[in-house]
């Protein structure tokens, strides 16, 4: 299967089942705060996450369609750290997947609220009883473990404060990795681990996926670094330009672009080479790396 194609299947699946979520009893009592929480989840992101963790599971052999609850909260975290990167006391942008900002339109206490119960539906969904005939508690407590870390002050929020504070002081090449590693890159290296630990990986399989997390994690963010110097808004449905505009440390920046481009090269080599030991069911894998870093938005 084409790569677009797989891709267009797998989002499908997932956003249908995003759909499932803050359904009309939850409008009914929440009002505009569900709606706004709504209006962030489903507005058409490229669901690189749960997408990926799909693809793991299926890498190791596994049906994913009875799992397929448990890799949304991936999708619930990264649309709550779009939401709370947007806010005027962060990034402050107006435009986000081609829309107007959640606070924008909900005000900004709605924002930080939309943020703050998508963060912990996520762990809701993870715990929640329905899914005792699906996982067993302690893969489960795996899953949860490698999702709180992944997100908290040891990953993206750490990753994110980071960036805040490295404003206007320019950054070593080996300071920028390590921001990253932080901001972007611990959630799709979790996204990868979850879909193993899901899918039941072994030893050797974990090493190799988590080894393949790191390299997409790192070449995802120079690529985005890449498309924010030459693609165009429309293409990304957010303000490009922004980071030279506010002295954000980026790889282009730092190194310049053909280098950044060798960068997230060498990156796809090494997610090739991590992921070989799957063969033809690593496949997808390897295609979502090389996406990754060819993507347009
Ligand atoms: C607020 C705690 C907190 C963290 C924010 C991830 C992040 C940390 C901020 C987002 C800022 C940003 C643009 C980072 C660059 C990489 C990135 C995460 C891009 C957006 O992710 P995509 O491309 O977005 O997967 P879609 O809309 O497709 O889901």
């Amino acid at each position: 299967m084409e790569i677009r194609d797989y891709l267009n299947h797998q989002k499908k699946r997932v956003d249908e089942a995003l759909d499932l979520l803050f359904q009309k009893e939850t409008r009914r009592e929440y009002g505009v705060l569900a709606e706004g929480i709504r209006y962030s989840l489903l507005a058409g992101g490229k669901r690189i996450r749960p997408v990926l963790a799909l693809a793991t599971i299926e890498a190791l052999g596994v049906d994913s369609e009875p799992l397929l609850p448990l890799v949304l909260p991936l999708e619930l975290i990264h649309t709550y750290s779009l939401v709370h990167d947007d806010l005027p006391s962060m990034d402050n942008d107006d435009l986000r997947r081609g829309r107007p900002t959640n606070h924008v339109v909900y005000g900004e206490a709605a924002a930080i609220l939309a943020g703050d119960a998508l963060l912990t539906h996520a762990f809701t969904l993870l715990s929640d009883p329905v899914y005792d005939s699906i996982l067993s508690y302690s893969r489960r407590i795996s899953v949860i473990y490698e999702l709180s870390v992944a997100s908290g002050l040891a990953g993206m929020v750490g990753g994110q404060f980071l960036d805040i504070v490295s404003e206007g002081r320019s950054l070593t090449l080996q300071e920028l990795e390590n921001l990253h590693r932080h901001k972007t890159g611990a959630l799709l290296r979790a996204s990868v681990r979850i879909g193993a630990l899901l899918g039941g990986a072994g030893e050797t399989e974990m090493a190799g996926l988590t080894r393949y997390g790191e390299a997409i994690g790192i070449a995802f963010q120079i690529a985005d670094d890449l498309l924010d110097v030459e693609g165009t808004a429309a293409e990304m449905g957010k303000a490009i330009g922004k980071d030279a505009g506010k002295h954000k440390n980026t790889y282009p920046g730092l190194v310049g672009v053909d280098r950044a481009r060798a960068l997230a090269e060498e990156k796809r080599q090494e997610a090739h080479e991590a992921v070989a030991l799957l063969g033809m069911k690593g496949e997808p894998l390897r295609d979502l790396a090389s996406y990754i870093i060819e993507r347009r938005n």
